[in-house]
């Protein structure tokens, strides 16, 4: 088997999902320019989703629903239902769950967001395969597929063709290329039996739900992410490896998946390049020198079109979460204020927490809480997880409020500064509710944090280990206590301390790699990763995890000062400016002890990364409208 093509990988992605959800709630809406927007209260509301229909009249999403009936006057808009004061994405989820349990009849699925999954079909092909005599695949039953790079022919032999005429030679043409003799199994064989799966799949899907997708099928998921966008709605694409030269001869670095952030433009600026084909100029040895040798030879292996990265059967989002959006004047600038939006966030987390316990019966242990800051313009400006002790609002609040209340660095005497624009709750680290037997789940939701449940936590390094949880008034409380101790402990001990790890750039470069390399090397890209990644996950991305950056010097503060105290919140300690802080300010802030010690956690967040995705999923389940857009909130 020829190394990169071993697989048949394919992503189907619902088209227009959220208009089609609409739509079959009300049917006087399908095939008509529509849209959905949430909230009404700025120029009609923000567009989060646009039918195709609508596309062709130039309406986009980020759109005010005002600015596009401009543009199609007969435009119908749909509107996102409100709860707890912000954005109810109950129907889509819902919808979402009816299509995934479809897709999951036909192969092992890791869903990767609201509307789209991946699905490994190597072992569903090769039982196919041996049920098939002959080894032709009929042209007839590939009547949604295109193939990239087909028809093979000079410039302008197809011009004035139809779309659709253009697609049914392109498959007969490669179809034909293929040795189907009998016995015969080559890859593109594979994918033509991974394309037939896929059409019967997406049919199934459309009969049982009434909602239409499209699909990318290849061989991993870098290549089927990228077809599936190549013949959007209702097609499906085949994208063998030989096209794929051609294909990335012009493709920018930054449409393919996990180079749309920080690496891709380290990848443009860097190797002075533009698309990804041109990557290929560049020799193994310059790409591991330049990015690491992981992230190297991915990228080696990456603009050849290989990637090994496995599809991980998941059928279940991994967090669960909500924030809400605090735009210009609205920010929120008291303690009280915060309090009431936590409130609020908590019973729609609560809710649909215990929703995920009755239907798929597993608990959260994680709870992560993330604030923009006025004036930062990135998703998220800072984020700390701690554990999740109980599905009750008000303590989901209180531990959020201890939170945010902990990074809180004014004097009585200060005015709230800057203002939060953001507040985000989510939780995660599921596992089985324990023992799904009643007695267990009625310990668990009685218990309390400090004295059952163990969390895992994650230590400076990103190492997940269990241990004793406890609440977070009780962790600040033993942090201001044994302080004191520590930094005795700390001039008298031999032993080096952690160093302050700062925002997940460049610090375990040595100083001889940095002078001896030309190229800048990229950060590490996706600051804010996911601490929930798995160990496969981690082992098998070139992506590193983010180190722990915190600044925790509030800790101490007593309780009275903290109430009494107006909010100011801390200074942009998060955006990585901060390396360049004194010695002095590094040994007065003793943070990354005080993180460990109170098992929470800062990440340093940049819009590209994970955490920042969490931001988008938890806000429009996917992503924010841009700031402009954010007006209205979400
Ligand atoms: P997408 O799959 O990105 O887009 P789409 O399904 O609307 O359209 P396409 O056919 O091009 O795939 O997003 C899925 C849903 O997620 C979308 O219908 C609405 C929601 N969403 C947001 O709320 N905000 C966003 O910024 C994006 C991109 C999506």
């Amino acid at each position: 088997m020829d190394y990169g093509k071993e697989r048949v990988i394919a992503l189907v992605d619902m088209d227009c999902f959220y208009v089609q959800v609409e739509q079959r709630l009300n049917p006087e809406l399908k095939n008509k320019p529509c849209v959905v927007a949430q909230y009404k209260t700025w120029k009609g509301g923000g567009i989060i989703a646009v039918s195709y229909e609508a596309r062709a009249h130039g309406v986009t999403r980020n759109m005010w629903a005002d600015d596009a009936k401009k543009l199609c006057p007969e435009l119908q808009v749909a509107r996102v239902r409100e709860s707890h004061g912000k954005a109810d994405l109950t129907v889509y989820r819902n919808a979402s769950v009816e299509v995934i349990k479809v897709m999951s009849r036909y192969a092992v699925i890791e869903k990767a967001s609201i509307d789209e999954a991946y699905m490994d079909l190597t072992a569903t092909v090769q039982e196919r395969l041996k049920d098939m005599e002959d080894r032709q695949v009929q042209l007839d039953l590939l009547k949604t597929t295109y193939v990239q790079g087909f028809p093979q022919t000079t410039e302008g032999h197809l011009d004035g063709l139809d779309k659709e005429v253009q697609r049914s030679l392109g498959v007969q043409e490669w179809l034909g290329s293929l040795c189907c003799s009998p016995g015969s199994d080559s890859p593109e064989l594979r994918l033509a039996i991974g394309a037939l799966i896929v059409e019967e799949m997406r049919a199934g899907v459309e009969k049982e739900t009434g909602f239409r997708c499209s699909a990318g099928i290849s061989h991993n998921k870098v290549l089927a992410k990228l077809a599936c966008g190549l013949n959007k709605p209702n097609r499906q694409t085949i994208l063998p490896l030989g096209s794929v030269p051609e294909l990335f001869r012009s493709l920018p670095v930054s449409k393919i998946r996990n180079l749309g952030g920080k690496l891709g433009s380290s990848i443009v600026e860097g190797l002075e390049v533009e698309n990804i084909g041109e990557v290929t100029q560049f020799t193994q040895a310059q790409l591991t020198q330049r990015f690491g040798d992981k992230t190297g030879q991915w990228l080696f292996d990456l603009c050849r079109g290989i990637d090994f990265e496995p599809v991980k059967p998941r059928q279940l989002p991994k967090s669960i979460g909500c924030s809400k959006n605090f735009p210009g004047r609205a920010a929120l600038v008291t303690t009280a204020q915060v309090q009431n939006w936590l409130h609020q966030l908590a019973l729609e987390l609560e809710e649909r927490l215990s929703e995920e316990r009755e239907m798929n019966g597993r608990v959260a242990k994680l709870l992560t809480v993330g604030v923009r800051q006025a004036g930062d313009s990135r998703a998220c400006s800072f984020s700390r997880c701690c554990a999740l002790a109980r599905y009750e609002a008000t303590k989901i609040a209180s531990d959020a409020l201890a939170i945010i209340k902990s990074l809180n660095t004014a004097g009585s005497h200060q005015a709230a500064s800057p203002p939060l624009t953001l507040l985000l709750l989510s939780a995660s680290k599921f596992s089985e509710a324990p023992g799904a037997s009643s007695g267990c789940m009625a310990s668990f939701l009685s218990s309390d944090i400090n004295t059952k449940q163990k969390v895992p936590t994650c230590d400076a390094k990103g190492d997940a280990t269990p241990r004793r949880a406890a609440t977070i008034q009780s962790l600040l409380h033993r942090a201001a206590e044994k302080r004191e101790r520590t930094e005795t402990q700390k001039q008298s001990s031999p032993l080096k301390q952690r160093p302050l790890l700062l925002s997940g750039k460049k610090q375990e470069r040595t100083e001889t790699q940095k002078q001896s390399s030309p190229l800048k090397r990229p950060p590490l890209l996706l600051s804010g990763e996911k601490q929930e990644k798995t160990e496969t996950q981690k082992q098998s991305s070139p992506l590193k995890q983010p180190p722990v950056l915190l600044s925790g010097e509030k800790q101490e503060r007593t309780e009275t000062q903290k109430q009494s105290s107006p909010l100011k919140w801390p200074p942009l300690l998060f955006s990585g400016e901060k390396q360049e802080r004194t010695e002095t300010q590094k040994q007065t802030s003793s943070s990354s002890q005080v993180a460990a010690r109170l098992q929470l956690r800062v990440r340093q967040v940049t819009p590209d990364s994970v955490t920042s995705k969490l931001v988008k999923r938890c806000a429009g389940d996917w992503h924010l409208p841009p700031p402009e857009h954010r007006l209205a909130g979400l």
